[in-house]
Formats: C-alpha cells, structure tokens, sequence
C-alpha cells in the first residue's frame, strides 16, 4: 500500500459518453435506408421490417408477410444487423432494445441454446425438453475450456476459480418464476461442483439430498408438475486443495401446498414394500382425505413408487439409519390418518368430540400416545384466562383447525428433522479450512390476479434479493469507480430500499402491524387492512384499495394483495395442548418435535406479545419466522461473490415448442436482465488491485520496467500485451477492465505457467 503515495494520476483513461449507452436507443434511424427494424403489432409482438423508403417522418416499411406499411418514424425500432444473430451475449449488441435482445434470446433457443449471458448475469430459457448440453464430456470440455459457450457449468466453474483464487467465498444465486427451471437449474450447477470437486465420496451424498428434499419438499402444481414449496439454499464446502469435503442445507419454507400434496405422500402409498405397510396400515392414496382433496393422484411421465424406491436408497446414501426412516415413515402415516380423522357434535352449542374410529386409533397407535389423550386435544383447549386454567370445548370448525395445525406441524417439523440429519451427515467436521460456493434455489416474484398472503412472503423475500442483486451490481460497482477516482458517467439504478422499509419499519411497516394484528383476538383481515392504510398510505410504495386490499409497489412492479386469510396464515394455530401431547408421546419423533417447538416458542417474539393470552401467542408467527430465516440466508450470502442465474420459462404451459414473446419480456423485467445489460455494457465489470495484477502477470514481462512500483509493472503489462486504452481503466488502487479483457491475459499466464512446470520437470529429469 506504501506504493499508492507515489501513484500518478494523469493515466490514460477515458470515460464513457453518454451517447455510448446505447440501451432505450430509438433516435432516428430510419434515414438509413433499406435498413432493418422492429415494428410492434397490435398485439405487443415485434416484427422485422425492411425499410423501403423514408419521407418525413413516415417510413415505408415491408414485413415478413410482404405486407408493406406506412409507419410513423418513431414507432421503428433499430434491429441489429445479420451477423450479430445470436451472439453469445446480449451484451455484445449493437442495438440493445426489447426486440433485440428478445429476437437473439429466441434465436439461440430455436437452435437448443438456452443459454445466453446479459453481462454477468446468465440467463436460461427452460427448453421443457431433454437437451443434449450435459454430462461428462460436456463437464469435461468446460473445465478444459474447450468450450466458450454460455452454460450453467461456465458459472460454476467461475465460481471455483474464483473462489480459490480470491479466497473468498462463493454463491451461486437462481430464481425465476416457478416453472422457469431453478430447481433443474440448481442441480446442473451441484452436478459441475461434484465432478471437479469430487474424489472423497462426500459428493455423491450431496447430490443424493436432492431426491430426498424434492420428495418431502416439492408438490404437483397448476404451474409445474415438481414445484418446490420451498426456498433452499445449499453450502458445498471446499477443502484447500479444492475438494468438495461436505455441505450444509438451508431451508425457507413457504406456506402453501399444490394441487397436489408432497410427492413423498403419494410415493409412501404406491411405493412402500408389505412389511412396512402393515406397520403403518397404508391405505390407497384416495383413501386418504388429504390426499383427496385435490382429486389428482398421479403425475404424467413419473411412477411414484419407483421414486419411492429412489427416495429410501437416497436415505441410505445420506446415512440415515433405517431406524429413524420407519420412524420418518410412521409421521408420514400419522399425518395422512389424522386428515381422515371426523368429529360428532356433543351438544346443544356446536361443540364436537373426535370419533373414535380406525383415523383415531391409528395416529394414536403411529405417534405413540393415548387414543383418550388424542381425542382430548383435539376437541378441547386449555387456556389461561387471568391466575385460572379453563378448559374450552371446541366447534367443529375449530376442531377441524387444531387436527390440521397438528398435521401440518408435525409435517414442517418432520421436514426440519430430515434437513437437520442430512446436514449431520454432511457435515464438514472440526477442520473447517477451506472455502465454499453456495447455491440459492428461491421462487420468484409472483404476480396474479389474485394474491394472498403467500405471495406476499415470496415478493418480500425477492425484494431482498433484489436489493442484494441491485447492491452487488450496481451501487458497489459505480461506488468502487467513484471511490478509484474514476471518470464514470453516473448510472441511475432503482434502489428499492424503500420498499424493504414498508415491509421492515418497526413498529409500522407490513410485518410489524400483520404481527400485531394477528395476536389481537379480535383482530380481522378487514381491521388489519384498516390498520395498514391508516399508518402506511403515506408511503410511497403503498397504497391504500378497497375491499380489505392494498398495493406495494415492487421492483418489479404493482401488486394487489387481499388479504383475505392474511391473519389466519400468519398465526401460527397450534395449541399449546397439542405441543404438551406430542412431548408426552412414547415414539422418539413426536417427542423432538415437541421440544423443536416449544424451544421456538421461548424465544423472544419479535411482534408485540398478546397480553392476556398464555405461552401459546409468543409462538412465532409465520410472518416473522420467515423473515428470521430470510435473514440467516441474506447474511450467508453477504459475506460471498455472487453469481446470478435467471431463469426464464418461454410458455405456461410446460411445452418445448412455444416461445410467447410478451411473456418472455415481462420476465426480462421482474428480474432485471435488461436493466443489467445496459449497465454492465457501458461499465467496467472486471478489476483487480495493482498489487495482484503486477504480481499476478507481471512474470510475464519480456522488458525491464525501470521502476518496480506496481502501477507501473501493471501498465507495462498492458501496454505490452496491446489492450486497447478503450478497454480498461487505470484508478487509484485498481485496474478497471472492460468484460473479457482479462481472460486474454490469464490465457497467457496458464499458457506460460505450464511451460515453465514442463520445463522443469525436464530439468529435474536431468538432474537425476
Ligand atoms: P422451478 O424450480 O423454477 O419452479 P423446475 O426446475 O422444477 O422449475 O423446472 C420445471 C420443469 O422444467 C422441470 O421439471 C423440467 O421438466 C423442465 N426443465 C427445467 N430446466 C430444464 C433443463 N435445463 N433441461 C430440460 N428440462 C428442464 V418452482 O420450484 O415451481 O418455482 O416453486
Ligand atoms: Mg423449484
């Protein structure tokens, strides 16, 4: 650092003009004849058109069709020219408009390349189709960097490099709608780490988990027939001499179910062998009620219980004893049982008992407790009402409610539990040296005609990451310009800071006032949506509508939420009784699950407390466990490089044959691709200190440089091997390079690299 004191600053560098950022590039363009250019139809669609003549500002245009039309000047949009059809990166462009950059996106998926760089952010259109871009050798080339090729294995393999030559570590961050190919997505990338980082075994476990997570975790639904019903975030540890040596797995779970309910249900029932299904009393999935309910029990093109099979091998693979797995399929069991269990009115006012028929006995007899006791918690509540315990007999309603809260905590503990194991069994141990990359599988914004509080978790949780998105690229890149004294045309970029404080402020932001209206006991959906537009409609990312509804105004645009069942989600409704039941339970499992939630409870609830009410309202609420574990996941990511995969899907309908343009561009948006590729183009993405650089390539100089100081090593370098002043810039601490400028050099340095250890290893031939 002693070296900065002496560093000139009158070196070569130029800025950008703004007349470069060629995004939003619709300036008159016409004059030029017999051009290209995109004409919008009615419909929204793009079409090429040739200009045949220009006049005013008409111009005569004639389309694919041979319709030839007279168009306003303006309403033409630059097209690139031919050799420029699908180019590898959107930057490379000379036009960057919607329709171009849809045209090359659409012209490179036709020909099965799905993938295509926007800068720094790799984008993957989902082909619904097996294409033939995988495996080992493909694995291969790309490690040797024989193929340049846009790929999911390309980011990963940065990752690694990076990771070990920066010793930092490393993240890997996917979303995209559901349907898009995250999840897919995700297991491309864990299949590149596992092969270049494989050898110690621990690698196959890894993958392994896969199988087991999409069972328990994953649901049939309108939008993808394996839909992960939660977010993931996977730690693949590195030792120092680049090997994978285990994992971690962190989990955000969302709050509904499908069309269809987990998978494992369906494959438990198909797929169990006898033996297995006499302990539990395994019926037919349509004998069970839950599993009824959607009335679609199988998925085209998957046989559920040879997954079922896939599943216990996996379980084996990932060590969990066979022990604990009948114990994983005995929660299972009890959970599809007591959806069948029913209730008769006992009295005059509605109040109900459970019936004591086989649902009953069964559960009682899985989880190991009293079938009086069952019945007990599932008709009554304990509640403490000032120094006195009553005891409330439930309506059928509410019964129904506490036998479902039941069902669903022992399923969300059941899938913690099974986390919490694979994570033993990977754990990377003492000796916790090395690096990792992690990879972030996270649904995306969501936006329908009608949305509830589960959308509202998503969009909160994408909100976050799109800070993180915007932060990474944006705001530190022009920051570290500036802080380099470099000449840089300031870039305006959305901060959405403000619409992380509508959902954060305390006391009155989103969060806090949905955390407080849900311990209030009279509180409603209508009071709640009362509640937010008298202390939020200030705001300017909120707005107030009618019909208990109100308005955020996202990154990635406006979303209505009803809050219709906002109260009833964000509450967590199991009884106090139904936690001390399981405790008391003789089987082990219940009896964590117990102590699971009841430690969950002890914690300090980060909402306002309901004052009357007993142990049960400190339990978290939905609202604020999410955020807790949105919060774990955001800080692991803060302290990695990111690597951003988007995701796109070109139809709704899961069809390899159709590419819906509007469709297509609407997602570009949400996530920031076009925004991006305008920014990184007229940028300087890559850099490096001068110290690293001059140590890094400076072995490479033919010459003598006259002064050791690291500038001017690092100058000589560039001046020797001929980069264009146009393609870097030279700040106070860092060297700025335009994309691509430094593979050359790191070409050069390998290139070189390996001839000297050749070199020498004939050397010590010699010798000896
Ligand atoms: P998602 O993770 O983004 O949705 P998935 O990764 O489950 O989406 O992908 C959905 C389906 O698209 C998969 O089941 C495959 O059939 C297909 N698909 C995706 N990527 C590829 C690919 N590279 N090659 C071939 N087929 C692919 V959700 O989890 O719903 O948000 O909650
Ligand atoms: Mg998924």
């Amino acid at each position: 650092d002693e070296d900065l004191e002496s560093v000139p600053l009158s070196f070569p560098s130029i800025s950008i003009s703004s007349g470069e950022r060629r995004w939003s590039d619709t300036t008159p363009y016409a004059s030029k004849k017999k051009l290209q250019s995109w004409f919008q139809l009615p419909n929204g669609n793009w079409e090429l058109g040739k200009i045949i003549t220009t006049s005013g500002n008409e111009s005569i245009i004639s389309l694919p069709d041979r319709k030839v039309l007279k168009v306003k000047e303006e309403s033409l949009v630059p097209a690139n020219p031919d050799i420029l059809d699908g180019v590898d990166d959107l930057m490379q462009l000379s036009y960057l408009n919607e329709p171009s950059v849809l045209y090359n996106l659409r012209y490179r998926y036709n020909q099965n390349m799905i993938y295509t760089k926007a800068g720094p952010v790799l984008v993957a259109i989902n082909p619904f189709k097996k294409v033939p871009l995988y495996g080992n050798d493909y694995i291969e080339a790309y490690k040797r960097k024989a193929i340049e090729s846009p790929h999911v294995y390309a980011i990963a393999d940065t990752a690694i490099r990076e990771m070990i030559r920066d010793e930092v570590n490393q993240s890997i961050i996917i979303s995209g709608e559901s349907g898009a190919g995250k999840t897919e997505t995700a297991k491309i990338a864990m299949q590149y780490l596992a092969a270049l980082g494989g050898g110690s075994g621990i690698e196959y476990e890894i993958l392994k988990t896969n199988p087991i997570l999409e069972a328990f975790g994953n649901a049939k639904t309108l939008r993808n027939d394996n839909s992960s019903r939660f977010g993931k975030l996977i730690e693949i540890h590195f030792s120092e001499t680049g090997k994978i040596s285990g994992a971690n797995i962190q989990t955000l779970v969302q709050c509904n179910e499908g069309e269809r309910s987990y998978h494992i249900f369906y494959q438990l029932c198909a797929g169990a062998p006898p033996s297995l299904r006499g302990k539990l009393n395994l019926q037919n999935a349509e004998d069970y009620k839950y599993l009824r309910q959607s009335n679609c029990y199988s998925i085209s093109g998957v046989n559920d219980a040879d997954e079922f099979r896939t599943v216990m091998e996996a379980l084996d693979v990932v060590h969990i004893r066979k022990e604990d797995q009948e114990n994983v399929f005995a929660m299972l069991a009890a959970v599809l049982w007591l959806g069948n269990i029913s209730f008769t009115v006992i009295d005059n006012e509605n109040h109900v008992q459970a019936v004591e028929d086989e649902g009953l006995f069964h559960v009682a007899k899985l989880i190991g407790c009293d079938i009086e006791d069952l019945k007990l918690i599932l008709s009554t509540r304990k509640m403490k009402v000032g120094n006195d315990n009553i005891v409330q007999k439930l309506t059928l309603s509410q019964a129904i409610d506490a036998r479902d809260a039941l069902a669903k905590s022992i399923y969300a503990c059941l899938f913690d539990w099974l986390v919490e194991q694979i994570n033993k069994s990977l754990a990377v141990g003492k000796r916790r040296t090395g690096r990792s990359i992690s990879i972030l599988d996270i649904y995306g914004f969501e936006s329908f005609n009608r949305n509830s509080f589960e959308q509202f978790c998503i969009n909160y949780a994408n909100e976050r990451l799109q800070q993180h998105f915007n932060r990474h690229l944006f705001k530190l890149e022009q920051e570290e310009y500036i802080q380099d004294g470099i000449d840089w045309a300031k870039v305006e970029f959305e901060d959405n800071q403000d619409c992380l404080n509508l959902f954060e402020k305390r006391p009155l932001g989103l969060l806090s006032l949905l955390d407080e209206e849900s311990t209030f006991p009279n509180g409603t959906d209508l009071t709640f949506a009362n509640k937010l537009k008298q202390h939020l409609n200030s705001n300017s990312c909120f707005k107030g509508e009618r019909d208990q509804a109100f308005t955020v105004h996202h990154y990635a645009g406006q979303v209505t939420y009803d809050t219709t069942g906002f109260l009833e989600k964000n509450r967590d409704l199991l009884h106090l009784d139904s936690i001390q039941l399981l405790s008391s339970c003789t089987c082990p499992l219940p009896q964590i699950f117990a102590s699971h939630m009841l430690t969950q409870s002890d914690k300090p609830a980060v909402g306002p407390l309901h004052k009357s009410g007993g142990a049960d309202s400190q339990k978290l609420s939905v609202a604020t466990k999410f955020k807790g574990q949105l919060f774990r996941l955001m800080q692991q990511l803060e302290s990695t490089t990111p690597h951003f995969i988007r995701c796109i899907k070109p139809n709704n309908l899961q069809s390899p044959e159709s590419y819906e343009q509007g469709l297509v561009l609407q997602q570009l948006r949400c996530c920031g691709v076009l925004e991006v590729v305008r920014i990184s183009r007229s940028g300087f993405p890559t850099r490096m200190f001068h110290q690293k650089f001059a140590r890094r390539y400076g072995f490479l100089l033919l010459d003598h440089v006259a002064s050791q100081d690291p500038l001017s090593v690092s100058v000589a370098i560039l001046h020797q091997f001929n980069i264009l002043p146009e393609m870097y810039q030279v700040g106070y601490t860092k060297l700025f390079f335009r994309t691509g400028q430094i593979g050359v050099l790191e070409d050069t340095r390998n290139r070189t690299l390996h001839g000297i250890l050749r070199v020498q290893s004939c050397f010590r031939g010699y010798q000896a």
